[in-house]
């Protein structure tokens, strides 16, 4: 299954989200990430993608791995993917809008849910928490709906 990061931005009660202007998920607000490339660790991309989309320098060090999802969408197993979570507190750099995405700085209070895909109020409030989480989901073809999902606190310890 095709792998893939997802990373945001924390600012005490703030989270940083950016508007997806092209490719898979347009128009929703998500965190910064994308495919892992082959010979590319996880955390390699990850801090490519944050650089590439956002404009933010981040170390490895200051990656924080807070859990896994796996995704699949009926009917098209080309959509499966993989995606592994960080959450960011050190970075250089202010985020900046490319021709990816655009971001925007939001309480994590009030997240624009209704603008972003459809599992993200099952795990991403609990993350923000400072749970671990490890999933999966199935969606409807489209990716509107959610046909099945689990989400379990991860128990591994480091
Ligand atoms: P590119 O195809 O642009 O990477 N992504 C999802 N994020 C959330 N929150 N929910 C989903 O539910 C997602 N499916 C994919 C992973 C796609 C980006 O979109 C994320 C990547 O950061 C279905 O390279």
């Amino acid at each position: 299954m095709r792998k893939v990061t997802l990373c945001f931005l924390v600012d005490k009660d703030n989270v940083c989200l950016a508007m997806k202007k092209r490719g898979f998920g347009k128009g929703k607000w998500n965190g910064a990430g994308g495919k892992v490339d082959e010979n590319e660790t996880i955390e390699t991309a990850a801090i490519r993608e944050l650089e590439e989309e956002i404009g933010v320098k981040v170390a490895p060090s200051d990656l924080n791995e807070v859990g896994d999802l796996a995704f699949a969408f009926e009917n098209k197993p080309e959509w499966s993917q993989h995606m592994y979570i960080f959450l960011i507190e050190k970075w250089q750099g202010e985020p900046t809008e490319t021709e990816e995405m655009r971001p925007k700085w939001f309480s994590k209070d009030n997240l624009p849910f209704d603008k972003m895909w459809v599992d993200d109020p099952l795990w991403l409030p609990r993350v923000l928490d400072g749970e671990k989480i490890s999933g999966a989901f199935t969606f409807s073809s489209d990716g509107s709906k959610i046909r099945k999902h689990i989400v379990n606190k991860q128990t591994k310890t480091p």
